[in-house]
């Protein structure tokens, strides 16, 4: 078994995004650069066919690039989570998410959660929500990948078992 999620990686904003929260008092224990993602969909413990069938939806899903501002802070006060996050986002992102949400459900994965808040979490056990400025970073995004989340000794660590290009569903050139 193991425990996936769909996610954008962030690439080159994620250095930025833990200077700018490292320079402030942000709440919790902050999550290391490594793991900063904005997740997509969260499937749970899926065994190795689930998983399999994961990469093959993951393959054959169509998105165009995001252009995601991240401009608002957040708070999970349930998950102590802390987080950056858009005010506003494509609505393909949500399609994205949604769809990635369904391919786990068809295969009985998931939280049975539908609602979807895009957001990066920057921390962990975070007693309060962060009162800082907000945020001014943009994510351009050209990939998404299905990570694995392993628990380890040091703390979890999430591996992309594959990412895929954003790339809009090619034109019909046949006039069909
Ligand atoms: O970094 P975020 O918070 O977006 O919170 C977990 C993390 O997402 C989330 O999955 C991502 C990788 O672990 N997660 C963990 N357990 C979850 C659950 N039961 C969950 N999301 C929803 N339901």
């Amino acid at each position: 078994m193991s425990r996936l999620f769909f996610a954008l990686p962030l690439d080159e904003i994620s250095l930025p995004l833990v200077t700018w929260r490292d320079r402030l008092p942000w709440p919790g224990q902050g999550v290391p650069q490594a793991n900063l993602h904005l997740t997509l969909a969260f499937l749970g413990e899926a065994s190795e066919q689930q998983r399999e069938q994961l990469l093959a939806a993951g393959a054959r899903q169509h998105c165009p690039p995001l252009t995601i501002a991240l401009d608002r802070t957040g708070w999970f006060p349930r998950a102590k989570a802390a987080w950056v996050g858009p005010r506003q986002w494509p609505n393909e992102l949500t399609v994205l998410a949604r769809a990635l949400r369904r391919h786990g459900e068809r295969i009985g994965l998931g939280n049975g959660e539908q609602g979807y808040t895009p957001h990066v979490t920057l921390s962990r056990k975070a007693g309060e929500a962060p009162a800082t400025p907000a945020p001014d970073f943009l994510l351009q995004a050209t990939r998404f990948c299905l990570y694995q989340s392993t628990s380890t000794p040091d703390g979890v660590s999430y591996e992309p078992l594959a990412c895929w290009p954003l790339r809009p569903r090619a034109k019909n050139t046949d006039g069909i």
